[in-house]
């Protein structure tokens, strides 16, 4: 019997030949869950369509259309690498309209050359070739390498049950899968399959599907060579790989159009950037929310919120926000605040403010339904016609936590710029950002924990028809649209300031308008395993900007696994510790020895420190999409000996940014050793500076086919006080002096800890440099559009005589906090003979503990160079 585990019941259940048992097993299910129309061709037997042969064909300027049947298809190329096949069943194509992509590049397309034989018609780009055979309509996509990019299933390619849709193609058995947003379970979703509906799923597990957010695309990765398939369909859709039928994924909807962007790299990097090419990149954040960040369900009355931030202080625990949740408001309305808890809201913001201490105020999309109690929310939206209509026009309601809510109809373009207009008090009041929490949207009291199916949405929006859409076409994308709402909302009630949202549901493109967490986990050692995978996937899925709550959100943590989650989330894109209400304390100071928390001090510290990196490595993510968080596979997709991805462990070990390496134990509750794997291209320890076991880096070259996969091994003991964190060589890390907060200037020189590639500095007789470079400007306006702001490049080479640092005149008008350089060059074995500027010769000082030498520069913004005589 097909399998269907984790899923709703599904189309994807039921390949022809096993239809009539499939609908007798599953016909209660199927009614449920198939839509209407599908439901009732089960019911009255109607024959699938399933759309496995040309009947015609026409060369498009940009692509092709044909005709299988009754159904027309339209595949057209919108860049070399990057292909669009729509499907219309009956004849016509559906609507060209997308809440994901962006349009220009929507409407973006390219020249091809028709290509046709005997057998097969398509057509071909600079980079890609697609070819249809005549006889079954099978797709094959290959690149100029005749790599096959997607290749369909031969006999049944794309089948129709009513208007549910499936599409199968061919899973080769080394091809692994990725994104797909934050669902739970292992990195690679390889065996596993997956439904997309947004859920309030509290309490999730590793094996829960679907959570609470719905992006319907993942990255493909066979050999070093990666390619991207997104279906543009916002109605519950289905993925399935190589689960139901062996080396066969294959993915669908209930309803809704087939609309699928085929994407090429062959970098799993392009993929990525072409990802963001298609649906936007998360924007340069505030610095302030690279900070850590203190939450908990809730902090009230103000006095208690006073407390935490003085603790932070007084701790001296680095942190740059608080967070308010729902208890601040009055009786639980959305843009209200209680005043009993809440005296003094706008001073308290800016006495926080004044220690450096930003709020973000939760602002669930959920209004009060209290007429004439003069609640603006709610009396306004009535008034322009704001909310969701039930099937008979009138206002839908659904109980949430203020009791009886209705919802704005954020489709709406006048209705979502309302709800902007909701933050002008809150602005006002200084808070600096906004969590769009239940945004599924949650609905109390009901089984399907959300709207009924047949609640209506208007959609009227520049780019769709305008017309009037259930429940099942809008739910996946209503969370996004709400935090478009509010994004754009900030964006005109303070239009220098960039805004901050944090979003729990979403769509693919969500990721223009909000950061995103991984919803309630749990205080278990598992959850803080599965942050690492979940982020990843979400990084490679468009939301490079992203966390998990830190000591995790249902139950309480024990000491050491609060100690552990600090020092690993210090090192993932956002560091926010939160719990759930009737918890235990969770700040970085509760439970615990002093070690832990000294350890958790220490950590966040660290973060602290390399702030120079990770805004830059911010600022790299917003131009072109990379996360902030990337899997192995993505810095070194042909680092393995036989080209598989590098997820050993299951994905425990991550990068932040390009240069560092985080290897936490894959069970961090065990004692036991642990194996890491270190792609081949030469590391240093981040805390000691020491190169990683110098004999075996001397194996260690990128690609090369010859080294096994133990060469790249190395054995860990995990201890609470370590994480283990290697720096590659090669790379230079621009990090800071200890600040308690990025609103505070740091004192003293930029430092550079300058990497080089392989052995130490004396011995070295390679030419061989290494690089890197920083990006800062203001940190919360849009100045830096304009010019203000600062990139300096760095980079090392070796010569005959040494090695030089050269850096790189100030690019850009920012005036940068520092005026010198601390220089540390690590993988030095003793003192040097000279140390030089132009101006003359600089003190070197010899550090043996660290491996380094360092010496201090002035920096005027002009080029320098720094050159060592060993
Ligand atoms: O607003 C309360 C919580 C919030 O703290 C949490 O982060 C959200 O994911 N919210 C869910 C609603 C209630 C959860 C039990």
């Amino acid at each position: 019997m097909p399998s269907c585990r984790r899923t709703a019941p599904h189309a994807s259940c039921a390949r022809p030949h096993r239809i009539a048992f499939v609908f007798i097993l599953f016909a209660a299910l199927l009614s449920v869950s198939l839509p209407a129309q599908a439901a009732s061709a089960a019911a009255s037997g109607t024959t699938p369509l399933v759309l496995n042969h040309v009947t015609g064909s026409r060369a498009l300027p940009n692509g092709i259309e044909l005709r299988s049947g009754s159904a027309i298809l339209q595949i057209t190329a919108l860049r070399d690498d990057l292909l669009r096949l729509r499907v219309g069943p009956s004849g016509t194509l559906p609507e060209d309209a997308s809440w994901a992509v962006l349009p220009a590049s929507r409407t973006t397309s390219i020249a091809v050359e028709p290509d046709s034989t005997p057998h097969n018609v398509g057509f071909h780009t600079a980079k890609l070739h697609l070819a249809v055979d005549r006889a079954t309509l099978a797709l094959t996509v290959t690149d100029n390498d005749g790599r096959v990019i997607i290749q369909t299933e031969a006999t049944h390619p794309i089948e129709y049950h009513g208007s549910s849709f499936r599409f199968y193609a061919r899973s080769p058995e080394d091809e692994h899968y990725f994104g797909l947003g934050d669902k739970p379970g292992p990195l690679d979703r390889r065996n596993e399959a997956f439904v997309n509906w947004n859920t309030d799923s509290y309490g999730w597990q590793e094996s829960t599907d679907p959570i609470y957010k719905s992006i319907p695309y993942f990255l493909t990765f066979r050999n070093g060579i990666s390619g991207g398939v997104f279906l543009d369909n916002t109605w519950r859709t289905s993925f399935d790989f190589d689960k139901e039928l062996r080396d066969t994924w294959s993915l669908g909807a209930e309803n809704g159009p087939l609309d699928l962007y085929i994407l090429y790299g062959p970098t799993p990097k392009a993929v990525v950037e072409q990802w963001a090419w298609l649906t936007g990149a998360t924007p340069l954040p505030p610095m302030w929310t690279l900070g850590f960040q203190q939450s908990r369900y809730s902090y009230y009355p103000e006095s208690t919120v006073r407390q935490i931030a003085a603790k932070l202080r007084s701790e001296r625990i680095p942190a740059d926000a608080i967070y308010l949740d729902i208890d601040y408001q009055f009786k639980y309305r959305p843009f209200t605040i209680d005043p009993e808890r809440f005296p003094h809201f706008s001073g308290m913001i800016h006495d926080l403010l004044a220690e450096h201490i930003r709020t973000v105020l939760i602002t669930d999309l959920h209004i009060a339904r209290v007429p004439n109690a003069g609640y603006k929310p709610y009396d306004q939206g009535i008034a322009g016609d704001h909310f969701v209509h039930n099937p008979d026009g009138s206002v839908f309601t659904g109980p949430v936590w203020p009791g009886p809510s209705v919802f704005p109809d954020f489709t709406q373009t006048a209705s979502r710029d309302w709800w902007g207009t909701l933050y002008a008090d809150f602005v006002h009041d200084g808070a600096a950002g906004f969590w769009n929490d239940m945004n599924e949207p949650s609905v109390f009291g009901v089984a399907s924990k959300t709207m009924p199916d047949d609640v209506q949405h208007r959609i009227d929006e520049p780019g769709f028809a305008k017309r009037t859409a259930n429940h099942l076409e809008i739910h996946n994308v209503f969370g996004m649209e709400n935090s478009r709402g509010t994004f754009d909302g900030l964006r005109k009630l303070a239009p220098n300031v960039r805004p901050f949202v944090l979003t729990r549901a979403s769509y693919a493109g969500g990721q223009r308008y909000a950061a995103t967490w991984t919803g309630d986990n749990s205080s278990t050692w598992n959850h803080l395993r599965q942050t690492v995978p979940q982020l990843l996937n979400l990084g490679v899925s468009g939301f490079a900007l992203s966390g998990a709550d830190v000591g995790g959100f249902a139950g309480s943590p024990q000491p050491e696994l609060l100690t552990r989650w600090l020092e690993i989330a210090a090192f993932q894109p956002i560091d926010r510790d939160h719990t759930s209400m009737g918890t235990n304390p969770q700040e970085p100071w509760a439970d615990g020895t002093t070690q832990d928390l000294d350890l958790r001090r220490h950590f966040i510290e660290t973060r602290y420190r390399l702030m120079p990196y990770l805004y830059s490595v911010a600022e790299e993510m917003s131009r072109t999409g990379l996360p902030i968080l990337r899997p192995l596979y993505l810095e070194f997709p042909d680092a393995s000996h036989d080209r598989h991805p590098l997820d050993f462990n299951n994905g425990s070990e991550f990068l932040l940014g390009p240069d560092l390496l985080i290897a936490p134990s894959p069970y961090p509750d065990l004692l036991d050793n642990y194996q890491a794997v270190l792609p081949p291209v030469g590391w240093y320890d981040f805390w000691t500076g020491a190169p990683v076991v110098a004999d075996d880096q001397q194996k260690m070259r990128v690609g090369n086919d010859n080294i096994p996969d133990e060469d790249l091994q190395i054995t860990l003991h995990p201890t609470i006080d370590q994480l283990p964190v290697y720096v590659r060589s090669g790379s230079i890390l621009p990090m800071q002096p200890l600040v308690q907060s990025t609103m505070e200037k740091p004192s003293g020189p930029l430092t550079l800890r300058v990497y080089p590639p392989s052995s130490p500095v004396r011995s070295l007789r390679e030419h061989q440099s290494c690089s890197g470079s920083v990006y800062l400007d203001d940190g919360i306006s849009y100045a830096y559009q304009k010019g203000d702001f600062l990139r300096v490049q760095f980079t090392c080479s070796r010569t005959p005589q040494g090695l030089v640092v050269h850096i790189s005149p100030h690019e850009g008008t920012f005036k940068p906090w520092w005026n010198q350089y601390r220089i540390e060059i690590y993988g030095a074995t003793g003192l040097v003979q000279s140390a030089s500027i132009a101006s003359g010769p600089v003190t070197a000082a010899y550090d043996s503990d660290h491996h380094r030498l360092t010496a201090v520069i002035p920096d005027d913004g002009h080029a320098i160079d720094l050159k060592i005589v060993p």
